[in-house]
């Protein structure tokens, strides 16, 4: 559905919809202005926990999720599940019952009674599961470039480990910030060519858009450059271009 998207609307940009207002109705109607003024020039709307935590998942984020669909474009839950295995799963089919596409996990809690429950029921419902492999923040570096010990082979740094589980797994995509692109590109030659890099970290975050897409990202996140500005269209448009 992405892919769609995607060259329907000549974009690689996933709108992170992170709006905040401390009333809820209002916080509904400037979600939903601001994904359908920036519909046309991106390619899927990626809604976080704190949207779900603000206007609860009925009658509330499945409403976006449907506006969403209207506008022919795939909707990803950020929700970094990370538990054991029947609570994922718990989660991720209330995620998939309010009409989610796609959700984003973390790889921290391994396969065994972890992830395995999450490959399962979203492969079962035609769903797609993104792994998180390395973050956007500085703070990152200090857990996702920690070498491994020798007693699991040649020490190597952790997110090298997440990019080839995420390929031994049959992940849809991974997570890369756009704030690190040698580490897009060393997740590009682990997981080659099919794997979708969907890289947030651009504008606010400092990261480059054409350093990025050069590095080898398939996909940018896009938050508070597009929805803060003063015409979220015009700015997904202005992403848009600068990412073809
Ligand atoms: O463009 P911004 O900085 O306003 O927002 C970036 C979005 O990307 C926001 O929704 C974050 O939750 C998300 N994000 C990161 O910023 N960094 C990461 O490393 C990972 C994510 C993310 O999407 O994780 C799945």
């Amino acid at each position: 559905m992405i892919r769609n998207a995607s060259e329907t609307n000549r974009s690689r940009i996933v709108l992170a919809l992170d709006v905040e207002d401390p009333d809820r109705d209002s916080l509904l109607r400037k979600s939903t202005r601001i994904l359908r003024e920036a519909a046309k020039y991106t390619c899927a709307v990626k809604i976080n926990r704190q949207l779900v935590l603000a206007l609860g998942l009925r009658e509330g984020v499945d409403t976006i999720v449907n506006i969403a669909h209207e506008l022919s474009l795939p909707a990803i839950m950020d929700a970094k599940l990370n538990d054991v295995g029947h609570t994922n799963e718990f989660m991720l089919r209330s995620y998939i019952d309010a009409g989610f596409d796609a959700v984003i996990a973390s790889p921290l809690a391994g396969w065994e009674d972890g992830l395995d429950s999450v490959f399962r029921l979203a492969n079962s419902r035609g769903k797609a599961v993104i792994l998180l492999v390395y973050m956007s923040n500085p703070g990152a570096d200090a857990l996702y470039s920690l070498r491994t010990t020798p007693a699991i082979g040649k020490p190597r740094p952790v997110f090298e480990l997440f990019a080839e589980m995420a390929v031994e797994w049959k992940a849809n995509g991974v997570i890369v910030g756009a704030t690190k692109p040698e580490i897009i590109m060393r997740v590009r030659e682990l997981t080659g060519r099919d794997m979708a890099i969907f890289s947030p970290g651009v504008g606010a975050q400092g990261g480059d858009v054409r350093r990025a897409i050069e590095a080898g990202s398939d996909y940018l996140i896009v938050g508070r450059s597009i929805y803060g500005d003063s015409n979220p269209s015009a700015a997904a448009g202005r992403y848009r271009d600068m990412a073809m």
